[in-house]
């Protein structure tokens, strides 16, 4: 019997220290969990217990088998969102649409909006920019900001970037002219961190790689082709594999009917190449 015990205590050791909880299955959620008007996934953000992902009008929060958790309502243009320390962050665009019909995120200014678990906000800030694309790395937010000159859509090589207090929400260093070799149109459209690099996806050109790779000083450290505008995260640490980090992206379906709106998405894996890790 005890050394029954002992080699079962022997397997379960063997079992944590080799590893990794299995990753939960890829699934799509049911429409019932998103806002049915509303835009494409903007963006997604993981923690242990839950998967968020944002539309233009509000936040939604998902178990990790697809159920919905509940939604909040926000009134201007909500965009990525990140989880970082038990609190879900925001970036928003104050622009006025009807003022602006193209959208061009460098007119109109922003906020930073935090959120606790259950979608109740907490705290928030105005940026005197439309903000767009948000990832936490050591207290640090890493916030886009768009292209550096107007008009964004057309293709341009500098996207600024801006860096916050986590806690404070204060701005604490110089904002950041981007450009990791390639032309992008508008700005940043997620940005997500493995706790050492920060990860952003741009809409790229043509052939161009969609992801720059930064180090926590924001210099460019590599690149990688994945089309990712719709959510990117990295998953919380105890689903990574051997190789490391394992990230999840969100594709919006979207039915486009007049009478029967609905949105959902399909949410997948995805691992960098080795070749172009850093
Ligand atoms: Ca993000």
């Amino acid at each position: 019997m005890k050394n029954t015990l002992l080699l079962l205590a022997a397997a379960c050791l063997a079992a944590a220290c080799s590893g990794h909880a299995s990753l939960p299955e890829p699934f799509t959620p049911g429409t019932e969990a998103f806002f049915p008007e509303g835009s494409h996934i903007q963006g997604i953000a993981t923690s242990e217990d839950a998967l968020y992902a944002s539309q233009d009008c509000g936040l939604v929060k998902l178990s990790w088998t697809g159920e919905a958790l509940g939604r909040r309502e926000l009134p201007v243009h909500t965009g990525d969102i990140c989880w970082y320390k038990g609190e879900l962050y925001v970036s928003m665009a104050l622009a006025d649409n009807a003022q602006d019909p193209l959208g061009d995120p460098t007119s109109g200014k922003g906020q930073i909006l935090v959120f606790d678990k259950d979608l109740n906000p907490v705290r928030g800030v105005d940026v005197d920019r439309r903000v767009d694309g948000i990832a936490c790395l050591d207290d640090v937010l890493y916030v886009g900001m768009g292209a550096k000159e107007q008009p964004s859509r057309i293709p341009h090589r500098i996207n600024l970037f801006g860096r916050f207090d986590a806690k404070t929400l204060e701005e604490i260093a110089p904002r950041t002219e981007l450009d990791y070799g390639y032309d992008t149109r508008y700005g940043a459209q997620n940005l997500c961190s493995d706790g050492k690099s920060i990860y952003i996806s741009f809409y790229a050109v043509e052939g161009a790689p969609q992801i720059a790779i930064l180090d926590k000083d924001m210099n460019v450290v590599g690149t990688q082709f994945l089309a990712a505008n719709q959510g990117l995260d990295v998953m919380p640490a105890k689903w990574w594999g051997k190789e490391g980090p394992v990230f999840i992206k969100a594709k919006t379906i979207k039915t486009k009917a007049p009478e029967t709106p609905s949105v959902t998405c399909k949410l997948d894996y995805w691992t960098p190449s080795k070749e172009e890790r850093p």
